[in-house]
């Protein structure tokens, strides 16, 4: 059985761009029942996955819908709650110079990102990533489309954009939404670090690993 990681900051850390209130709702329900569902799932096979990153890569070539988004959705949302701070960060060092090579500047790549959540068709997320020579680039999945399924990719933020992680706070304005998001809360420390992942044998951000053996029925 998967665990629900507990959020890495109080509810209220976020705001004022993402409420206690949505926070609440967010983690604590729509997350929480990712997972419980992807683990009623899993219990009911012999799947014994060692690890939600194998889990989901596998569901998704077996074509297994339901336990790919579950599974996925309860990914992404733990990469989504690190990949946030409430310390207001700025990217430095190494981290900043990969952004000014792709993107120019950091603004260019708050317009970039921006327009892609916003370009957006419905639900899904919205990632900067490092491919394997550490060049950037962001990308969007569709609904529980995860980027898990891209292995040439490490993930280094990533913006909900489902209307549950914005609505509360920001209605149906996806836009200001994704502008204060990325002016406030991406964990730039965390994408550095992310991005050195890629270049050295050291491991990017896992989700918790499973405690004991899912039983099988
Ligand atoms: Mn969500």
């Amino acid at each position: 059985m998967f665990a629900l990681p507990a959020l890495p900051y109080p509810y209220d850390a976020l705001a004022p761009v993402i409420s206690a209130e949505t926070l609440r709702f967010h983690h604590d329900k729509h997350h929480a029942g990712y997972v419980s569902a992807m683990n009623a799932i899993l219990a009911r096979t012999a799947a014994h996955p060692a690890s939600l990153e194998a889990l989901v890569p596998s569901a998704a070539a077996e074509s297994d819908i339901r336990l790919f988004n579950n599974a996925a959705q309860a990914w992404n949302h733990a990469f989504y709650w690190v990949a946030m701070s409430p310390y207001h960060e700025q990217p430095t060092g190494e981290l900043e110079m990969a952004i000014n090579t792709a993107f120019g500047s950091l603004a260019d790549l708050k317009a970039v990102f921006v327009a892609a959540g916003v370009g957006h068709f419905g639900s899904g997320w919205v990632w900067l990533a490092a491919d394997m020579h550490g060049r950037l680039q962001v990308t969007t999945t569709h609904d529980a489309g995860s980027i898990l399924t891209q292995p040439q990719l490490t993930p280094l933020l990533v913006a909900d954009l489902w209307e549950h992680a914005y609505y509360l706070d920001h209605r149906n304005d996806r836009r200001a939404h994704l502008e204060a998001w990325f002016d406030a809360l991406p964990n730039w420390s965390f994408a550095a670090t992310q991005l050195a992942a890629t270049r050295s044998d050291a491991s990017p951000w896992g989700y918790p690993p499973p405690s004991g053996l899912v039983a099988a029925s």
